[in-house]
């Protein structure tokens, strides 16, 4: 059984596994290098040689006992025929789609479109860097889909008003949802191992419509990994309830993000933990790099955990913050086995 499974499954106490969000990208020189002759970013993502090898690059640097399959939550978005550019010093622009295009879509166009990632994904699983490891195949969680899909830009520059019509939001999540589900059985079928869902924008989120907007949908979502037989990692980015959120959805593995207080959750939450330290204590140096990393993995001690980030790696990382990273927390597993 793989390290990080152990504590999924076994609820071993004894191993802190290792991997990051965002562990792919654009902090490693060897990904921009590929990226600066890669100027269109989708189509990177469905070049199946290079996203493989995208997503074995930290895996030779780091051995993370993770890979997560290059690829991005926005590709869903696309397989439903919405264009989807990025632009420098942007971000993502989504182009317009109506909705009967989403209502009517047919699932073997959406397959034949994502057909590429899929088969990175079994090209990576027959890596022989990834014996003992997981891959980690994700989705967006319903709601941030559906607020691209809306909004057409990131939520960090503006927000449309077209997000307040709740019969048709709670409407347009449950045809969205049928090819979220589409997404995640391909991705198990061709090789993942485990499913993470992304809702960094559940945070945005008024409490009276979490149950339609948050819950119900991923609730479905949640179920559908499980009936697969694969285990579950929720990352519904900056809550405010933690505890509400897995006593109802009932993932696998909840993710933490760096605003929750990792001495308090371990009191509310029984089920396995990844991540929480702030990405920008990779931005600082190795004395409070190693005191943070250490406050974490004393803190998770006797809870079964996945050491993580709160958020992904940023850009401006030194990958050598990254190698202390890693050898701190093997230090830590070898001191306590
Ligand atoms: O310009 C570049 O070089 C592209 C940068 C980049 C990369 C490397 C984007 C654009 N996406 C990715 C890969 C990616 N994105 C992965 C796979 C690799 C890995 O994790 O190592 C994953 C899991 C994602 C997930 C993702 N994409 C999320 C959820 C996590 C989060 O950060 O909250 C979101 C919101 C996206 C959308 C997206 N894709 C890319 C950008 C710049 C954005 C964010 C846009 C925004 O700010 O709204």
């Amino acid at each position: 059984m793989t390290p990080i499974k152990k504590v999924i499954i076994k609820k071993d106490v004894s191993i802190k596994p290792i991997w990051l969000m965002r562990q792919a990208g654009r902090y490693l020189p060897e990904f921009r290098e590929i990226r600066k002759e890669n100027p269109d970013f989708i189509k990177l993502c469905l070049n199946q040689k290079k996203a493989k090898e995208i997503t074995l690059q930290p895996i030779k640097r780091y051995d993370f006992d993770a890979a997560i399959i290059f690829s991005d939550i926005l590709m869903v978005p696309y397989g439903l025929g919405q264009s989807v550019k990025f632009r420098k010093n942007f971000g993502p622009q989504l182009g317009s789609l109506n909705f009967e295009n989403i209502m009517n879509y047919e699932a073997n166009d959406f397959k034949r479109k994502l057909y590429p990632v899929y088969k990175s994904i079994s090209l990576v699983k027959k890596s022989k860097l990834m014996d003992k490891k997981d891959l980690i195949g994700f989705i967006g969680g319903p709601w941030t889909i559906l607020l691209y899909i809306l909004n057409r830009t990131s939520p960090k520059r503006k927000l449309k008003k077209a997000l307040s019509d709740k019969p048709l939001i709670i409407d347009l999540l449950k045809y969205i949802n049928k090819y979220l589900k589409l997404h995640i059985q391909n991705q198990i079928k061709y090789g993942a191992d485990i499913i993470q869902i992304f809702d960094s924008w559940a945070g945005l989120v008024n409490e009276k419509n979490l149950e339609d907007y948050i819950y119900n949908p991923t609730r479905k979502l949640v179920k559908e990994i499980k009936n697969l037989k694969t285990p579950s990692v929720c990352f519904p980015r900056n809550i405010n309830n933690y505890k509400d959120y897995t006593d109802i959805i009932k993932p696998s593995v909840i993710n933490i993000d760096y605003q929750t207080n990792p001495k308090n959750i371990i009191k509310h939450i029984n089920i396995p933990i990844q991540g929480g330290m702030d990405p920008r204590v990779l931005l600082t140096n190795k004395k409070r790099l190693e005191k943070i990393t250490n406050y974490y993995l004393r803190t998770f001690e006797n809870h079964p955990y996945i050491f993580n980030l709160g958020h992904g790696v940023l850009p401006q990382t030194d990958p050598i913050m990254i190698e202390y990273l890693v050898k701190l927390v093997r230090k830590f597993n070898e001191r306590a086995s």
